[in-house]
């Protein structure tokens, strides 16, 4: 194994990036660390902490046999600091430094411009684990709360990623940084997280799959953009932490695919034809497609807030500094400079709404957005479409349209049905139900959320996975209750 890819795991904080030679980084990484265990015990999952969990840790950056399982008590995850292994020779692909070679150091003219995308995106990381916590007491089944904590320990490492950027190359402010990741609080009235969605509340495990399906979709598309970073160490942590984040999209997307496959086979036990007919759907103790579609759609647009304004000068600023990139940027095939180019953009005019070519690099949060939508679609035919179809139903979930729901960005200032219609406010506000899930919705899942703790079970509402985690038997006990 190259000497870049063994992680050392023998000091406090795993690291392929040399900690060991590294004493005042080394001393404010454990200064920090006992730090984030507070905030792991406090905010992180609510209860399990003292049980065995069947957990993957990242023992290599390696491809092939990264991770290791085995059962870990969560406080005692080794949570490392681990970056793809350099490029030899890496150049930056973009922007006005195009084949300049990758900095390893901050640029000082973008140090604030870079701190801050950081700093976003730290946020998030550990914004998700606390909007989770409660979501243990209700889990369908031990496997799928093996699955919330997996996800919930890489977020903290993400988290980890992040504090090690500020703290090795940003000194005194990039420490203040760190700590202010700790301090603020998702859904705090005071001190909020950075970003809308991060301060919504995930209640129910439909709130979770859904998220992990749209809104970790989101950090895989950022991540993306970010990998491509002419910052060099930004990249490589960006590039390790997509390996991780492959699994908490599976998590989503298996996670919906499970429920409609449950709700069709109930469906069609009861000789029920019209998915539509929601009450008697719901007696059986499965969630109806309607109220799915509409979780769908609420998930949706809280995310699609996440891409900032469709016309952004951060975004054009972060491109041109060679700081964030584009979605897959390497392998797109044009100058990499987006000067004079254009992109059609959704745009609202005098009430309607129109597609108009701006500046390209205006226009680069709209593209990382279309490419999301792009992959979220395709996630949607093929995990969920076609167990409806192969189930023999006539119904498709579908996304709404981009302008529907929003806070942010030039669809915030109308409303709009589904299908991209604009609507009074009237309108809206009388027909909102239909789109969005109602208290009454909201109730139903609640009522179903009851744990399932036996090896091998599923609550009534979501089917089994087709196999287990790391080849396990459908009876594994992925989460010890009993010491
Ligand atoms: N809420 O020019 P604009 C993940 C602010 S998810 C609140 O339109 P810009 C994960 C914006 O900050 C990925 N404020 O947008 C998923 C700016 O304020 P300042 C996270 C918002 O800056 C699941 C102002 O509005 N990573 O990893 O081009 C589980 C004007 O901004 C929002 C990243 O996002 C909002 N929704 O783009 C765990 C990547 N949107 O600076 C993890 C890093 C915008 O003028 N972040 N604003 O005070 C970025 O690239 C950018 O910050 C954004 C915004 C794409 C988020």
């Amino acid at each position: 194994m190259p000497e870049a890819a063994m992680v050392d795991y023998d000091g406090l904080i795993p690291n392929n990036v040399g900690l060991s030679a590294d004493p005042r980084l080394r001393r404010a990484l454990e200064s920090w660390h006992p730090r984030s265990l507070d905030w792991w015990r406090a905010r992180g999952p609510e209860g399990f902490q003292d049980n065995l969990v069947y957990l993957r840790t990242a023992v290599s950056v390696e491809p092939e046999g990264w991770a290791k399982f085995g059962y870990v008590k969560m406080p005692e995850y080794r949570w490392g600091i681990l970056l793809a292994p350099a490029v030899e020779g890496r150049r930056i692909g973009f922007g006005a430094h195009k084949g300049e070679p990758a900095w390893q150091e901050v640029p000082g003219e973008y140090r604030a411009m870079l701190r801050r995308l950081i700093v976003v995106q730290g946020d998030t990381e550990p914004a998700s684990v606390e909007q989770q916590r409660r979501l243990g007491a209700t889990a369908p089944s031990l496997y799928d709360l093996r699955n919330l904590f997996q996800v919930n320990v890489e977020e903290a490492r993400h988290l980890w990623a992040m504090v090690y950027l500020l703290q090795k190359y940003f000194g005194r402010d990039g420490r203040e940084e760190a700590e202010d990741l700790l301090r603020r609080r998702s859904g705090d009235q005071d001190s909020p997280r950075l970003l809308g969605a991060f301060n919504e509340a995930t209640p129910d495990w439909l709130a979770f799959f859904m998220f992990t399906f749209f809104t970790d979709r989101d950090g895989k598309m950022q991540l993306h953009a970010l990998a491509q970073s002419g910052f060099d160490p930004l990249s490589r942590t960006c590039r390790f932490m997509l390996t991780e984040e492959a699994h908490h999209m599976f998590v989503g997307q298996s996670g919906i695919g499970r429920i409609i496959e449950r709700t069709c086979a109930a469906m069609r036990a009861a000789g029920i034809t019209d998915p539509h007919d929601v009450e008697r759907v719901r007696a059986l103790g499965v969630i109806d497609l309607p109220t799915l579609q509409k979780r769908a759609n609420l998930h949706f647009s809280l995310t699609l807030d996440l891409f900032g304004s469709e016309i952004s000068t951060n975004a054009a600023n972060a491109y041109n500094a060679g700081l964030k990139g584009r979605y897959e940027e390497d392998q797109i095939d044009d100058d990499h400079g987006l000067v004079g180019a254009t992109y059609p953009v959704l745009r609202l005019k005098e009430r309607r709404i129109v597609r108009e070519n701006v500046a390209a690099l205006s226009a680069l949060n709209m593209r990382l957005r279309d490419d999301y939508v792009t992959d979220a679609l395709s996630g949607v035919e093929r995990w969920w479409n076609r167990v409806i179809q192969r189930a023999g139903y006539d119904y498709r979930l579908h996304l709404p349209h981009v302008a529907f729901n929003r806070r942010i960005g030039e669809f915030a200032a109308i409303e709009a049905d589904p299908e991209g219609n604009i609507l009074a406010a009237e309108e809206w506000q009388r027909r909102r139900g239909r789109w969005l899930p109602s208290a009454d919705d909201d109730a139903f899942v609640a009522s179903l959320m009851r744990p399932c703790r036996e090896p091998g079970k599923f609550a009534s509402w979501i089917a089994p996975p087709r196999a287990g985690i790391d080849g396990k038997p459908g009876d594994f006990e992925y989460v010890r209750l009993h010491a």
